[in-house]
């Protein structure tokens, strides 16, 4: 047993480094330290977009298996929304006086199963084009039609996605709709800045809430996404607006999460003017000026103006206008979260 001023003891040389060393290690372990990053919103706002595009751009591609399982997906989503918009082409009364072989391949998207048949490129291709189909479309808000936000862009590329040799690129991998069922957990590390980022994505629609709950504790950064389309569209699951539920969600998530570091985004700011224009605003709020209501600029702060108000937390509500299909801006909000975790980090340990 090494006693006082046997071989064992330190001098105060010994001391002081020794004490160097252990705040050395301990800094090294702070930045080494894992954050934990929540992304919230109810079902189609685009959080699993997000972690796909910080996906590539931290690994700069998406992974052979994506590519593969990916296929798969973009074809069952293109015939999902064909088939849509021919149910409802079939349910028109315009229907009934369309020509025999329009009726005809109409009937066969309705009805057919079968991924592979030979007759896909043709019926879709030629429904696509028929004004019937094309106006139902056009009015899709209106009719409350099921179809994915990106169907246009998938019904354009039918040639290319149902031929036999197709592989999906990155953007049909962006574009396509995969609702998230569970919670899925994803680490990406940060070499230069010897951080890593645990990003958790759920599943938005109502029923995958309840899973939600085991994962509040101890989260860095919450990410809220609000798809600014939802005052114009009915929820999937239940006969209510999406605005509706989205503001009813994020209030009670304040209680829930508490309201520490939030990064709130409004989502989807490219298809707004479309929207827009066959939903002028003051249709579902009527307080919003009628030369206003087609306004990008003004509709968008309204919106926030909602969320704002809403908030309880103390630090303003840190809201930011986003496209999850636009990489580069992606790249930008990601850097964002990146600052606001690690001017947290510093904060704390002042
Ligand atoms: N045009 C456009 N499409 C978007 C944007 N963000 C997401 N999408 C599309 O919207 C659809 C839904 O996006 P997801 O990221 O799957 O939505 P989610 O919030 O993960 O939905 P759940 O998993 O059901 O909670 C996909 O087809 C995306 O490609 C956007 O900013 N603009
Ligand atoms: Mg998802």
């Amino acid at each position: 047993m090494g006693g006082c001023g046997g071989r064992n003891a330190k001098t105060p040389e010994a001391l002081i480094s020794h004490q160097i060393d252990t705040e050395i290690k301990e800094d090294q372990q702070k930045g080494q330290k894992t954050f934990k990053v929540l992304l919230l919103g109810t079902g189609d706002s685009g959080k699993s977009t997000f972690i796909k595009q910080i996906h590539l751009i931290c690994n700069k591609e998406f992974s052979d298996l994506d590519f593969r399982t990916g296929k798969r997906v973009v074809q069952d989503s293109l015939i999902m929304n064909i088939k849509t918009l021919a149910y409802a082409f079939t349910h028109d009364e315009r229907f009934a006086t369309c020509e025999e072989d329009i009726q005809s391949l109409a009937k066969f998207v309705t009805t057919e199963t079968e991924l592979y048949h030979p007759k896909w490129t043709e019926a879709i291709n030629t429904l696509w084009k028929h004004p019937v189909v094309l106006d139902i479309f056009s009015r899709k808000l209106e009719l409350c039609l099921a179809t994915d936000t990106n169907a246009k862009y998938f019904l354009d590329a039918a040639d290319r996605i149902l031929a036999s040799e197709y592989t999906p690129t990155t953007d049909d991998l962006l574009h396509v709709r995969l609702k998230t069922t569970g919670v899925r957990e994803q680490e990406f590390a940060n070499p230069n800045e010897k951080l890593t980022v645990k990003i958790i994505d759920v599943g938005g629609q109502r029923s995958e809430r309840r899973k939600w709950l085991n994962h509040f504790d101890n989260v860095d950064l919450i990410v809220y996404f609000s798809a600014v389309d939802g005052y114009a569209m009915r929820m999937a699951e239940f006969d209510a607006n999406r605005f509706d539920d989205d503001i009813r969600l994020f209030k009670s998530l304040m209680d829930l999460v508490g309201t520490k570091n939030w990064l709130f985004l409004q989502n989807k700011v490219d298809l707004f003017p479309d929207v827009l224009k066959k939903r002028p605003m003051n249709l579902s709020f009527p307080e919003i000026p009628a030369d206003k209501a087609t306004d990008p600029d003004y509709c968008l702060q309204f919106l926030a103006n909602m969320f704002s108000s809403a908030w309880t937390g103390e630090a303003k509500l840190d809201i930011k206008r986003t496209c999850a299909l636009d990489t580069n801006q992606m790249d930008m909000i990601w850097k964002a979260i990146h600052n606001k975790l690690t001017s947290d980090l510093f904060k704390n340990h002042l």
